[in-house]
């Protein structure tokens, strides 16, 4: 099993260039979990936004997006609270100047391995899902997970949506219900003795 954890970096919390409504409340969930995890062989994943500084996904180059995540500036950075163990592999994405990049599929570890291959390599067959943002990039990564035929399930408390739409970030979460994922709240795994 492996966790998850997407695009939780500045740019996407309060006071960020694409502050996602109420981002910063998956840390507390998400730290909680990953504490839980310190003594278990769940691989730890953290995705990350990475975008070149021009690219189709910024509105100044006809995208919908404003400027945000250019890789290697503050607001790529991962949120400060966030707390990743030293373990934890860095999946980026973005990086091409034509694409949206939006899932973490699209993405490769610092060794340049596509994540798809690195979980296949390290024989992950259910994913824990979290972060941000839950009608984009998580929403995105869970269906690629799903098309593989992965077990995923998204952590609930652990994710906020940008809803650009109202109702954008329920209806992702339905839709990646309907793709087969499975929705737990970070209470519900303990219980169930998951994580
Ligand atoms: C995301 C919009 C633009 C995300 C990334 O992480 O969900 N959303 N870039
Ligand atoms: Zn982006």
């Amino acid at each position: 099993m492996a966790l998850l954890v997407v695009d939780v970096q500045r740019d996407f919390c309060s006071g960020g260039a694409l502050a996602v409504p109420d981002a910063n409340r998956v840390v507390q969930p998400l730290n909680a979990l990953m504490a839980r995890l310190e003594q278990s062989d769940v691989l730890i994943y953290a995705s990350r936004d990475w975008h070149p500084s021009q690219s189709i996904h910024f509105q100044p180059y006809g995208g919908p997006w404003p400027v945000h995540c250019v890789a290697d500036t503050p607001g790529a950075e991962f949120h400060p609270d966030l707390e990743l163990p030293d373990r934890t592999v860095i999946v980026s994405k973005g990086q091409a100047p034509g694409a949206d990049g939006y899932s973490a599929f699209e993405g490769q570890t610092a060794h340049g391995v596509p994540f798809e291959r690195e979980l296949r390599e390290q024989e992950i067959e259910r994913l824990l899902v979290g972060g941000l943002a839950t009608d984009y990039c998580i929403a995105q990564s869970v269906f690629d997970a799903r098309r593989l035929g992965l077990d995923v399930t998204v952590v609930t408390d652990a994710i906020a949506g940008v809803d650009r739409k109202e109702g954008d970030a329920e209806r992702a979460l339905e839709q990646m219900r309907e793709a087969g994922a499975n929705l737990r709240t970070s209470a519900e795994l303990e219980e169930e003795g998951w994580a």
